[in-house]
């Protein structure tokens, strides 16, 4: 009976992860993190679904502008909220940098209450418990939220980073100014290149939610049954095809495109490319669903530099690296069209990047010189 009862139920996230920390590839640290992010994903998953019911709370603009000079959704602040707070309440937070957050914030001491109102440290928990931060996380709670009102998919994407020795890692004054020894800190540890992660992933809100994740062991699959409140493991090891042929771009920017990018698409689009096959065109704007199908079905992702944004539009820190990782660790490729984006050291949180992920040889045929060794 209770092996009937595991078949339907199958391997969950939690049990996964107790897995995984059992057998020494993680620790309960980065497990406890891994607890709080699918306790998140959950919330946020239930906010897509039901946010048009509740569209006065939940839909449309924030009535602020983050950092970037966009204009914050209602459902973009909530979700950082939900992401954030699901984090602190590890314990085992060093910093936490989100796209909707001007500056990397201290993982551990603070504690927003849901009045808004803030402690040092989380109720009923000791000092001690919350100062036991030793891993950075980047995040982008809600990807694709301009695609929100309309129902369409969107994501959290989420890297972690394990915190460097303080020692090691000194900013240059021109990145320091202005902030405090704290500031200094979190921001010092959350510079570090793609391949420095220790574990990546993203949730699509789509007809089902999917959460995929690395650890830097492959690429896993999991789907939230709703019924039983579980992630629970649909896809145990996910590779890219080699090749595909979908390509997946916004191409009302073909003309601020360079030479080389305008002509690789128009060959695979026409069937001149290496395959000889045409190409067909898929694209969302919400690059966790773009990205989720370039890896199941392959071919290529793009968000190419232009000439009006010369580093692309998607950043570095919290969309290009964990989804490089990702494709990576699925066998695919991923290139900015000069190096690969893992290799990248940034320079600030919001750093841009252009980025060229997908299928080994569809990223290599687009950019063979520079196409990552394996
Ligand atoms: P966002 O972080 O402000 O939501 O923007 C990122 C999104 C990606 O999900 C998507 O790939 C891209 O922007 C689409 O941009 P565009 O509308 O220029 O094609
Ligand atoms: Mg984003």
């Amino acid at each position: 009976e209770f092996e009937d009862v595991c078949e339907q139920t199958g391997v969950t996230l939690s049990r996964y992860c107790i897995e995984l920390a059992n057998r020494g590839i993680i620790d309960e640290d980065l497990s406890s993190i891994f607890n709080s992010i699918r306790e998140a994903a959950k919330v946020i998953s239930k906010l897509v679904n039901t946010a048009p019911l509740k569209q006065a709370e939940l839909l449309g603009l924030q009535g602020e502008i983050n950092v970037q000079g966009e204009d914050q959704k209602k459902l973009d602040v909530i979700t950082n909220d939900v992401f954030k707070n699901a984090l602190r309440y590890t314990g085992k937070m060093g910093t936490l940098a989100s796209e909707e957050e001007d500056e990397p914030v201290d993982g551990a001491r603070l504690w927003e209450g849901p009045d808004g109102e803030s402690s040092e440290v989380i109720p009923v928990l000791s000092e001690e418990f919350a100062d036991t931060g030793k891993y950075i996380c980047v995040f982008d709670p809600l990807d694709g939220s301009s695609n929100v009102d309309a129902g369409i998919p969107v994501g959290t994407i989420f890297g972690v980073f394990q915190e460097p020795d303080p020692a090691e890692c000194e900013l240059p004054d021109d990145l320091s100014k202005g902030l405090s020894e704290d500031q200094q800190r979190c921001l010092a540890g959350t510079l570090q290149p793609g391949k420095s992660l220790v574990a990546a992933g993203y949730v699509l809100y789509s007809a089902s939610t999917e959460l995929v994740l690395t650890f830097g062991q492959g690429v896993v699959g999991f789907t939230l049954d709703s019924s039983i409140g579980e992630f629970v493991m649909t896809r145990p090891s996910i590779k890219i095809p080699a090749r595909g042929k979908i390509y997946s771009c916004n191409q009302g920017n073909i003309n601020e495109w360079d030479q080389p990018m305008r002509d690789y698409i128009e060959a695979i689009r026409k069937g001149e490319g290496e395959s000889k096959k045409p190409y067909s065109l898929r694209y969302i704007g919400s690059m966790v669903g773009d990205i989720h199908r370039t890896l199941l079905y392959g071919g290529i992702f793009a968000y190419p530099a232009d000439k009006k944004n010369q580093d692309g539009k998607l950043r570095l820190l919290y969309e290009g690296a964990p989804m490089s990782f990702i494709m990576e660790q699925a066998g695919g490729k991923a290139i900015t069209g000069h190096s690969r984006v893992l290799d990248i050291p940034p320079v600030g949180v919001h750093q841009r990047v252009p980025v060229i992920l997908g299928s080994a040889e569809d990223v290599d045929e687009q950019g063979p010189e520079t196409a990552p060794e394996s």
